[in-house]
């Protein structure tokens, strides 16, 4: 039986689709905390064992035959251990612990884009992570000719996902919009046009003004 988080520290999550900026802003509110010493993470990976599901999840050839539940899955069973071996033990330890997506991806890429039910992604999601959610996701709302024309000459190394076609990538803007609108206690959506440092002044103003600093 698993035990409750029982936490005295704070999680934070950052998502968005490809490009938003989120890297960006994770190092800008790191550095703006940075006696707290924040603990960064990122998904799929954070863990050895993570991070051999992210090789297999993004470049490997063998991964390019995974089906939309075997690929859920994988995503599923590098958060069960990036929670139960990093994020709950420094949660518990009272740290600050951002981390560069978590399960909202999961709802919104497979699930919206992916189109596995809802039921069954929210189902994997909570056997995954248990109690352990984010306090509050800061989502990057970006346009996609804004994030190609960001990630520039990345085509060359575009990884399985970032591949996919335009509607994909329309579908994902889209599930993230309504999953924030289903959830607006908890995620914040942010306009990543903006200039990044006006971007990092708001996410550290929307955390003091719920009391987290
Ligand atoms: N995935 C993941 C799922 O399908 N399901 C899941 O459950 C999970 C966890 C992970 C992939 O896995 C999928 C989603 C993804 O396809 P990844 O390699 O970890 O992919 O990469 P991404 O999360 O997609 O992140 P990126 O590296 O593509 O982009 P970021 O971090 O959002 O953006 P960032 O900060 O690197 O910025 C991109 C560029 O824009 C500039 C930066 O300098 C950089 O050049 N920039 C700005 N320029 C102007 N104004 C601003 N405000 C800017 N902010 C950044």
């Amino acid at each position: 039986m698993e035990t409750s988080t029982a936490r005295k520290g704070l999680f934070i999550s950052f998502e968005g689709s490809e490009g938003c900026g989120k890297s960006t802003q994770i190092r800008l509110l790191a550095e703006a905390l940075g006696g707290r010493d924040p603990l960064l993470l990122r998904e799929p990976g954070g863990t050895p064992a993570g991070e051999i599901i992210r090789h297999l999840l993004q470049h490997a050839p063998e991964g390019d035959a995974l089906t939309p539940e075997a690929e859920l899955l994988l995503f599923a069973a590098s958060r069960a251990q990036l929670v139960r071996e990093v994020i709950r033990p420094a949660l518990q330890a009272g740290r600050v612990v951002i981390c560069d997506r978590f399960l909202d991806s999961t709802t919104v890429y497979q699930g919206v884009a992916r189109r596995i039910p809802p039921e069954e992604t929210a189902r994997i999601n909570a056997f995954a992570v248990g109690d352990c959610l984010p306090d509050i996701t800061f989502l990057l709302d970006l346009d996609r000719a804004t994030a190609l024309a960001r990630l520039g000459g990345r085509s060359q190394s575009a990884d399985r996902i970032e591949r996919e076609s335009e509607e994909f990538f329309a579908a994902v803007r889209r599930g993230y919009l309504d999953l924030a609108a289903r959830e607006p206690q908890r995620i914040r959506v942010l306009d990543a046009s903006l200039p990044a440092e006006s971007i990092a002044s708001e996410i550290l103003a929307e955390l003091q003004q719920a009391g987290h600093f």
